[in-house]
């Protein structure tokens, strides 16, 4: 038997399926049955899911909600040819600092944050501040299906199915004023449930920011899944951001506010290290970070330590679609 109907009306995969089945492909399988009906047709609310995502364990999957069902993206650059990442390593290896700085501990840490209820609050030079529910949010645009790159900062790289919608479709509705030029994003900061925030490692909550047109570009995507599913906790639950064409780390999880600002607002790695952490962050394999070069990555699960490395691709390969953003500033001074 490959689904287990919970008592919650939760679909998802058995345990001992997990193990041989965490890889994007098997998943089809499953989902087709979902389609049939074999499986049991209830999809969960989302509270409903809260039971699974907070139980510890590493590849155990939230499962599908009718609200993510989405179609593969039109967005030019959204979807790559390349393999993505199996998600058992997707899910186990990642940063995620207000649950410990180990790549393992977001996935070993994470089951205690709650989801739900959340709330976005949209704060600043917008017509339209106040809170948005995360119900709210996910009816705000048709959720589509993108296959993209993310490079760590670090080195290290993944290939992963978002699911989600343009940010820009967000801000249009929150009407930005004239004279808004940034905007900032606020992550969850609390000591309760987030064992490392607290710790001096950060300036906590864990601020990023863009550039409004940054913001606006369409390949900028407000993610609520992955691989087709909620996001697991330790993957940013149950709102982030990913901005393709950065560094990771500009792509910030759980987020719980987002303001319009007419100043560059201070993020939380430039103010960590400002000389090793640029306000842009753009994948730039030119511009090495101060203590090691950024020419090269390892993509998680598939390149072997000792594998060859890839070539780090200006802009992670999406410089046809977003160079433009950048023309005529010098982006050795603005990394
Ligand atoms: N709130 C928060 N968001 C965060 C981080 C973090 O520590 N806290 N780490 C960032 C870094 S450095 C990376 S590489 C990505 C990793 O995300 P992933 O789960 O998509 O691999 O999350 C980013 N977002
Ligand atoms: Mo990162």
């Amino acid at each position: 038997m490959l689904i287990k109907t919970l008592g919650n009306g939760f679909n998802h995969p058995v345990a001992s399926e997990i193990t041989d089945r965490a890889h994007y492909e098997g998943r089809r399988d499953i989902l087709k049955l979902m389609a049939t009906g074999a499986a049991g047709g209830v999809m969960a609310s989302w509270a409903s899911r809260q039971a699974l995502a907070q139980s510890p364990g590493l590849v155990q999957r939230p499962g599908k909600l009718a609200a993510l069902s989405a179609k593969p993206s039109t967005v030019a650059g959204a979807t790559t040819m390349e393999k993505p990442t199996a998600y058992k390593d997707a899910s186990t290896y990642n940063n995620f600092y207000e649950f410990g700085t180990d790549k393992a501990d977001p996935a070993a840490n994470a089951h205690t944050l709650k989801t739900s209820p959340w709330t976005v609050e949209i704060e600043g030079l917008v017509k339209k501040p106040g809170k948005l529910g995360l119900e709210e949010l996910l009816k705000l645009s048709a959720m589509e299906e993108r296959l993209y790159r993310l490079r760590c900062v670090e080195g290290w790289s993944m290939v992963i199915p978002w699911v989600g919608y343009s940010l820009a479709d967000l801000i249009r509705h929150v009407e930005p004023l004239g004279n808004a030029k940034y905007v900032e994003f606020v992550t969850l900061a609390d000591p309760k449930t987030m064992p490392f925030v607290g710790s001096r490692v950060l300036d906590w909550p864990y601020v990023e920011a863009l550039r409004l047109d940054e913001a606006l570009h369409p390949l900028t995507l407000l993610a609520f899944g992955m691989y087709g599913e909620v996001l697991p906790n330790q993957s940013g639950a149950p709102v982030r951001l990913v901005v393709p064409w950065k560094y990771g780390f500009k792509s910030g999880k759980s987020i719980v506010k987002i303001r319009f600002t007419d100043k560059q607002p201070a993020t939380a790695w430039n103010k960590a290290a400002a000389n090793e952490y640029g306000f842009y962050s753009n994948v730039n394999p030119n511009v090495d970070h101060p203590r090691w070069s950024q020419a090269s990555e390892r993509r998680i699960g598939e390149d072997g330590l000792f594998a060859k490395k890839r070539k780090t691709l200006m802009f992670n390969g999406y410089e046809a679609q977003v160079g433009q953003l950048y023309a005529g500033m010098d982006l050795k001074k603005l990394f």
